[in-house]
């Protein structure tokens, strides 16, 4: 990724780049500090362009014009708020800032870093005006989201089955299904903190968006709105779900492994077992890991570790879960799966264990399909893990 800034204040762009190089790690900065050296570049390079709305040869925002020529990824930063909003392309660029102090610099690289995520958002947007539909993609595409479309709740709800959506926008009026009754729709497969929807309402309809506040919309947009209040908003959203995201991944996962860890197990596994009628668990240990440690370091260790699960994830199916149950011992579940068919894919895992920086190991194994609950199959097939050590270490065993 490559972002240019024009900017004729050579500490400020100084700092600006440092922070967002420093925050955004795959990123490239290039600044510039007049028109005429901006003349002398191959704009087609670069992903965005951070402009200063005055250089001391372009009072106007002239030199604006001429980037927009190539590209809209533009964001302006001005101190002359007031002449900016006046400029004639105001509607073209992605954003503006005001530049007045530190907090302007953070703003920028946050909204930067949210660009760059936008673009594996899909956003869905629903209006059966297809004139509004075209202006709240046009918006939503500028500050770079996928975006999917929809004449009425019904083809909403298709889109949504069918895609992978990530946010919804959604008028509410519409003829077939209107934005309550697809919203009603959506918080029966879906929690408030799975799947974001935003309901935009006319100025009459106070009671109406209550309604869908009460009935799990994540927030609302009163029309007529700003543009820039529009992608302020749906920006804000994104920014809390993906933090609400991070935050739920840390506490369930290891963060060495990223195997799921004992909260994951007590918390979601507990209530997962009951669904399923038929299903396994494996417990797989790696065999003399201390000597590894104590031969190799407590880095190879973790490395091989790490490896472990990646092979692990590699040899099962989507739906099985990993759990790190202990320091070098691992539980997999594997819903509407024998006995049977988790020895095929425990074998798996053992055919699919490579050295690592020419280190070899090996696991033993215990599984179960027997047991009321799940922490009886677990006991079960830690009883035949044990087995497994005893009989002498790398192998697997079912009864
Ligand atoms: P066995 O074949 O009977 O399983 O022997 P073992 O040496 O693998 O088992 P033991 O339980 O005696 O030792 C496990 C070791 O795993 C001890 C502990 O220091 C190490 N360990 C636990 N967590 C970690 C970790 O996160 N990183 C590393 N490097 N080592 C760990
Ligand atoms: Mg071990
Ligand atoms: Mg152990």
């Amino acid at each position: 990724m490559k972002i240019l800034i024009i900017e004729d204040s050579e500490i400020y762009s100084k700092l600006l780049k440092r922070y967002l190089e420093k925050n955004l790690l795959s990123l490239e900065c290039d600044c510039v500090k007049s028109f005429k050296d901006l003349k002398k570049i191959d704009l087609k390079k670069y992903d965005l362009f951070l402009c200063d709305y005055i250089l001391p040869d372009s009072t106007n925002g002239e030199y604006i014009e001429y980037i927009l020529k190539i590209s809209s990824d533009v964001i302006v930063i001005t101190n002359f708020e007031k002449e900016f909003l006046k400029s004639p392309y105001k509607d073209k660029i992605i954003d503006y800032v005001i530049k007045d102090d530190y907090f302007t610099i953070e703003y920028i690289v946050k909204f930067v870093k949210r660009l760059f995520k936008n673009k594996h958002i899909n956003v869905l947007v629903v209006d059966d005006s297809a004139a509004m539909l075209k202006y709240y993609k046009s918006l939503l595409e500028k500050i770079k989201f996928n975006v999917f479309t929809a004449k009425n709740g019904l083809e909403a709800l298709n889109i949504i089955n069918e895609n992978n959506i990530d946010l919804v926008v959604s008028d509410l009026n519409m003829p077939i299904m209107d934005g309550e009754k697809l919203l009603i729709n959506i918080r029966e497969k879906f929690k408030v903190n799975e799947l974001p929807v935003v309901i935009i309402s006319s100025d009459g309809e106070k009671e109406k968006f209550i309604k869908t506040l009460k009935l799990g919309a994540t927030d609302f947009l009163k029309k007529p709105f700003l543009r820039e209040e529009f992608i302020i908003r749906i920006n804000n959203i994104m920014e809390i779900y993906d933090n609400m995201k991070t935050i739920k991944k840390q506490t369930l996962t290891d963060p060495l492994t990223e195997a799921y860890n004992r909260l994951f197990l007590e918390e979601k596994l507990e209530s997962m077992f009951g669904v399923y009628e038929n299903k396994s668990v494996a417990m797989l240990d790696i065999d003399h890991f201390k000597k590894i440690n104590d031969t190799y370091g407590h880095q190879m260790g973790d490395l091989i570790l790490k490896d472990f699960v990646k092979t692990i994830k590699n040899s099962i199916r989507k739906t099985d879960i990993t759990v790190r149950y202990g320091g070098e011992e691992f539980l997999i579940f594997m819903p509407n799966t024998s006995k049977e068919e988790a020895k095929i894919v425990t074998y798996k895992i053992k055919k699919n264990i490579s050295p690592v920086e020419n280190i070899s190991y090996t696991f033993s194994a215990g599984i179960a399909d027997e047991g009321e609950t799940l922490a009886e199959m677990i006991q079960i097939a830690d009883e035949r893990l044990y087995k497994a050590k005893k009989e002498g270490r790398n192998r697997i065993i079912i009864n």
